[in-house]
């Protein structure tokens, strides 16, 4: 007799949509460059038992009793983290990036500080100064941008306006950069201006865990990462720093930010920072860096434009202008043809963050599902023939046929 699924039996309709999901996500190349697929084990602890247990506070400094084994696997966890990214403490309980952006910001500054981040269409985060978020209404951005010629940060302008503006508080890390940060030089600009270097690696955590992209824990003050994008664990995220920080950091989020802890997906970060230190995960990243690579040569190959010219990373971001296509139509059509990427604004981009000029692509999932090199021409082919021809309706068919075909030879969990 077949087990009989608890959840099919109570709430049929969330049970058939979550099997649709199921369905879509086997069978759509997944480039969305934030995204992942979590491993079985990461998912077992994630809908375990521990999500109904009260736990406010940290290990061995509860408010609630009952907490013996969940003290041992928040523990875990933060050694774990400590020894995975070499930091001197690690806070394991932010529920996402945004909220682990906002005690760090806390942490170190009052409301109304100034701060410097990059620009939002030059590939920072709505939490690095966007004037419709906590970080652009509570505290006082001054933003830096990438060159208009070469795309890419210089060090020098950034220094130059981090003395003119003297901020508080100076930001890396970004969501729509394919180039390596220079962590080290932002160090210095922040020694030379008296500010606090705050890193947000949540897209290149997985990369740093790997060894592919250097770290930046000699430097700085905080790092704050998401869990889930190439370090493959549950949602969620985490705040390290060194020792002397550990105080304000763990007060910023707890009774600062949050209440509870999610001990269930604090142990599926355990479980991730555990796969993460396995062997195959450094091959694992370097592939990820390696298919990014490949395809960015073929598309700009055949004729796509690369911002910033290449990825040394795990993202690709396509200024589609010279295509006459916006970023919004661009994903749509590659929407009904199985490949899901999401539209971007590249620099300096005359479209609203809603149409967009640009269009962003990740390997992280491509690569989870086994993907190499080979695929990633034939994928390249797909995209550049959709974006050329969009409203080609067999077409679009015809590479939906061809994206599922890829699906199935590379499945995500091999049942
Ligand atoms: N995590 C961001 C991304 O997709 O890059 C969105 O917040």
């Amino acid at each position: 007799m077949s087990a009989v699924s608890p959840l099919k039996q109570t709430d049929g309709a969330i049970f058939d949509l979550i099997e649709k999901e199921t369905e879509y996500q086997k069978k759509t190349l997944r480039l969305i460059a934030s995204e992942n697929y979590a491993s079985k084990a990461v998912m077992e602890a994630t809908g375990s038992i521990l999500t109904n247990k009260y736990a406010e506070g940290y290990p061995k400094k509860r408010y609630y009793a009952g907490n013996k084994y969940v003290d041992e696997i928040e523990l875990l966890a933060i050694e774990r983290a400590k020894k995975l990214f070499g930091v001197g403490h690690a806070n394991v309980q932010p529920h996402s990036g945004a909220s682990a952006n906002i005690a760090a910001f806390f942490a170190f500054l009052d409301v109304g500080n100034k701060f410097m981040g990059l620009d939002l269409p030059h590939g920072g985060h709505l939490t690095h100064g966007s004037p419709v978020n906590f970080s652009g209404k509570w505290f006082k951005p001054v933003s830096y941008s990438v060159e208009k010629d070469t795309e890419a940060l210089d060090y020098d302008k950034i220094r130059k306006r981090a003395i003119e503006e003297k901020p508080k508080l100076i930001i890396c890390g970004y969501t729509a950069y394919s180039l390596i940060i220079d962590f080290k030089a932002f160090r210095g600009i922040c020694d030379e201006v008296g500010a606090t270097m705050m890193c947000d690696i949540s897209h290149f955590a997985g990369l740093i865990a790997g060894g592919v992209y250097p770290s930046p824990a000699p430097y700085a003050d905080i790092i704050t990462s998401t869990t889930h994008k190439t370090l493959r664990g549950p949602r969620g995220a985490m705040i390290m720093c060194p020792e002397a920080n550990a105080q304000r950091i763990d007060k910023a989020i707890f009774p600062g930010m949050q209440g509870g802890p999610l001990e269930n997906v604090i142990a599926a970060k355990a479980v991730c920072y555990h796969e993460a230190m396995q062997p195959d995960f450094k091959t694992y990243a370097a592939q990820i860096v390696k298919n990014a690579k490949v395809l960015a040569e073929e598309l700009s190959s055949k004729g796509l434009r690369l911002v910033a010219g290449k990825t040394e990373t795990h993202l690709i971001l396509l200024d589609l202008t010279a295509k006459g296509i916006t970023g919004r139509d661009a994903q749509a059509a590659l929407e009904e043809a199985g490949i899901i990427a999401n539209r971007n604004t590249v620099p300096f981009d005359t479209r609203s963050p809603f149409v967009t000029s640009g269009l962003r692509l990740g390997t992280p999932a491509l690569t989870t599902r086994g993907m190499k090199e080979g695929e990633m021409k034939h994928i390249a082919d797909l995209i550049v023939k959709v974006i050329e021809n969009p409203n080609d309706s067999a077409l679009k068919l015809k590479v939906r046929g061809e994206a599922e075909g890829l699906c199935e030879r590379f499945p995500i969990y091999k049942e």
